[in-house]
């Protein structure tokens, strides 16, 4: 685990005990720091009792407390622990400014940072994978489930690989990546911020806490992605103040024939992204190709799971917006004159109640299965479109598009929504798809 003397002594609060305030805890208090520990549920909370004081920050006095660590999962737009702590004078943070804090103390290192709307958790893996297949000591953590604090600390020159989402960012203060990553910004997570501005104004501060001989790495040209990149082009035209700028582009990737497991054109994205981090920590382009050739891939994402009588099984359950399922419906266009040949399953807790940037697509989809909560609203948009049934749960509508599909077909869950009415998370709904394919 990462611990540091920067926490020796002091006071801090934890808010939030499962994966990464559990993983806080434990530094914290190998660190020689005092510590009180709350969640709401009794369970997460268990492991601790007797080596922290377990009490509700809104219930106690936060005079004398050094920070108040929050989990990323805590909505701190409406959470009234936002006002208790600024009212008593007490910074919120979390495990990310942690780590920061605790750089100093940690052997010389670099760090690349990657946040994005979609893409981040592949781009954040391949470029951990380019680096140690290179041969740098390299770890990976942050949003892709794996707390950065519960990692070992590195060896001298290595790279400290984070992916991190919006939530984390606003608990990050003092983050000064090597390498900052913006893949892409698409409306997400509208339920914890003011508006999409507000959203774009949380991946904006990443770049923010960078120091001018570090880089910020665009990969989309999408609006918001510019605009970001123009204010800090200003501000250094300016100011001399912030990082250097840095592009990749998707359309100059060439041979992505060769890499198996980064097929399609959101893939030709964090391929370039991937690539243009590698080669701006000083790794030269055979050893980048040499990676994106050995990339397992990551589960739950376009991941191929069976071939049932000619019929492919596909999990892509980490799609939970309908930016991230686009591409999954553009990847398998209909084989030369044929028929479409998805039968789409779709739905769960809806981001928003549209499915624009799949509508392109709509062609390549034979029919649509609809579960959760979006259900209605998606069978709703998709009938002028496409014969639809509204299944309610996964396994009737994986029965249901198993039963009609035909050789040559892809059965695809890529749900475009989050999964939190029907599941603990998208991987128990794509372990669930994945257990009820096999027991076809
Ligand atoms: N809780 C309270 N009071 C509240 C609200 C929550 O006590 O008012 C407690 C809950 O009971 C729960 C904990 O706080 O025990 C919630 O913490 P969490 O949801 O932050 O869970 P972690 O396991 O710590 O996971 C977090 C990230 N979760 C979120 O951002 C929602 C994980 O990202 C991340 O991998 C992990 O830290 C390790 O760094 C997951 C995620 O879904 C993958 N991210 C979102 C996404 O990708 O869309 C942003
Ligand atoms: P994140 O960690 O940002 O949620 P992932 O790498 O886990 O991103 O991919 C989530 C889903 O988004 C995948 O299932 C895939 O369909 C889609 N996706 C991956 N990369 C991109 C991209 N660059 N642009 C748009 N969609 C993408």
């Amino acid at each position: 685990m990462i611990t540091s003397p920067a926490f020796r002594g002091k006071r801090y609060a934890v808010l939030g005990l499962a994966r990464s305030g559990a993983a806080t805890v434990r530094s914290l208090l190998a660190s020689g720091a005092e510590v009180t520990a709350w969640d709401t549920r009794p369970e997460p909370r268990a492991p601790f009792q007797g080596s922290v004081t377990l009490a509700d920050p809104l219930e106690i006095d936060l005079a004398g407390y050094d920070g108040i660590v929050v989990s990323p999962g805590v909505p701190l737009n409406r959470h009234p622990i936002a006002d208790k702590a600024r009212a008593a004078g007490v910074p919120i943070i979390g495990d990310i400014e942690l780590f920061a804090q605790a750089r100093p103390d940690l052997p010389p290192h670099r760090v690349v940072g990657i946040t994005g709307t979609n893409g981040k958790s592949t781009t954040t893996a391949l470029i951990h994978h380019i680096l140690v297949t290179a041969g740098l000591p390299a770890t990976l953590g942050g949003n892709i489930g794996l707390p950065i604090l519960g990692q070992e600390p590195l060896p001298e020159g290595g790279v400290y690989v984070l992916e991190l989402s919006s939530y984390q960012i606003d608990l990050t203060q003092s983050l000064d990546c090597d390498v900052a990553l913006l893949l892409n910004i698409t409306p997400d997570h509208l339920d914890r911020y003011d508006g999409f501005d507000g959203y774009v104004a949380s991946k904006q501060r990443l770049f923010e806490m960078q120091s001018a001989d570090h880089f910020a790495l665009f990969a989309a040209q999408d609006a918001p992605s510019e605009a970001i990149a123009k204010q800090l082009l200003d501000r250094r035209a300016a100011t001399n103040v912030g990082p250097r700028f840095a592009e990749a582009f998707a359309d100059e990737v060439d041979d992505q024939d060769d890499y198996p497991t980064l097929q399609g054109p959101h893939n030709a994205q964090n391929i370039a992204a991937a690539s243009m981090t590698a080669m701006l920590l000083g790794i030269d382009q055979d050893a980048i190709e040499a990676a994106l050739r050995s990339y397992p891939g990551l589960p739950h994402r376009m991941e191929r799971i069976a071939a049932r009588n000619g019929v492919l099984y596909v999990n892509d359950s980490k799609a939970t917006n309908a930016t991230s399922t686009a591409p999954a419906l553009a990847a398998f266009p209909p084989v030369e004159g044929g028929r479409p040949r998805i039968r789409w399953i779709l739905g769960g807790r809806a981001k928003t109640e549209e499915l624009d940037a799949c509508a392109p697509f709509f062609g390549n989809v034979h029919s649509a299965y609809t579960i959760g909560e979006a259900g209605p609203m998606f069978a709703r948009l998709l009938r002028p479109h496409m014969p639809v049934c509204e299944c309610k749960t996964l396994d009737k509508a994986l029965a249901g598009a198993a039963a009609a599909a035909l050789p040559g077909e892809v059965v695809l869950l890529s749900p475009a929504c989050a999964s939190f009415d029907q599941f603990a998370d998208f991987e128990a709904r794509g372990d669930a798809f994945r257990a009820a394919v096999e027991g076809l």
